[in-house]
């Protein structure tokens, strides 16, 4: 069996430290870290929400394979892109009211983070109240991320975006939008300035706005 499969499979079984163990040996084996994010990690975790699609798991091993996802990606971390110094702003970024699900928004966290943005993550299940103090306690703050992974987090969404243009927020911050349900399209319809459907296009985005 690869080493990435193996990888795939013990995360979506969940063993958070056979995935560390295995994630630091495909590192050693000079294995690519997107190769080991995307097609160990990420596609398990795809399998895991079709396993529980199909009532074939339920949210506890949901959770765990989650936590094990998690073990790995710190593990990745350090080799998933250099901090090229905060110098393009401060990116704040947040999973949206009622919506707790994190590892997205962590990975996206990461990538924009390797590209030069200094980044300000403040939660999960946030409320429009708290990323508008957020902003405003941060002048220097130039981009924000939504995360939603719910089709029914997704008005939450819309709120948000709302929420920072009724206070006059968007001449300060740009608005980035991502999360499995949410496409180009819904972007577009809530006035968000921009989208991704990954970490990567995330930080490739992220550039560009900086440079707008
Ligand atoms: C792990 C998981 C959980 C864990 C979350 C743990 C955690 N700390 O995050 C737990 C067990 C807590 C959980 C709970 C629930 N979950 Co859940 N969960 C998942 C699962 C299996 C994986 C999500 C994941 O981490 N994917 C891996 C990451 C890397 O991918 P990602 O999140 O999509 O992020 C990428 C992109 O979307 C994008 N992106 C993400 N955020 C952002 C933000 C920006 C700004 C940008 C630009 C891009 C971007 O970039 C990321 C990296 O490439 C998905 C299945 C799936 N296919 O998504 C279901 C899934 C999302 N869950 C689902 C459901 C139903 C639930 C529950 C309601 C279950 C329940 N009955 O309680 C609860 C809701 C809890 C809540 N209020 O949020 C459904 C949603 C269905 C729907 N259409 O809305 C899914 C799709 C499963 C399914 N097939 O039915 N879940």
């Amino acid at each position: 069996m690869s080493k990435i499969l193996e990888i795939s499979n013990a995360v979506e079984a969940g063993k958070k430290k056979v995935v560390v163990q295995l994630v630091k040996e495909a590192l050693e084996e000079g294995l690519s870290p997107m190769d080991i994010l995307n097609e160990g990690m990420i596609k398990a975790m795809g399998n895991v929400g079709e396993k529980f699609k199909l009532n074939e798991i339920y949210v506890p091993e949901m959770l765990v394979a989650a936590r094990a996802m998690k073990a790995g990606v710190e593990v990745l971390k350090p080799h998933l892109g250099e901090n090229k110094g905060a110098s393009l702003g401060k990116f704040i970024i947040c999973s949206v009211e009622g919506d707790l699900h994190d590892i997205g928004k962590n990975l996206v966290a990461m990538m924009v983070e390797s590209t030069g943005y200094e980044v300000l993550d403040i939660g999960v299940d946030v409320s429009a109240e708290k990323l508008i103090a957020a902003i405003k306690e941060n002048p220097d703050c130039n981009l924000v991320g939504l995360s939603s992974l719910l089709t029914t987090t997704m008005p939450a969404m819309k709120k948000l975006v709302a929420a920072i243009k009724e206070a006059g927020l968007d001449q300060q911050v740009k608005i980035m939008v991502g999360g499995a349900p949410i496409t180009q399209e819904f972007a577009d319809s809530i006035g968000a300035d921009a989208f991704a459907a990954d970490a990567a296009s995330a930080a490739a985005k992220a550039k560009e706005l900086a440079a707008r």
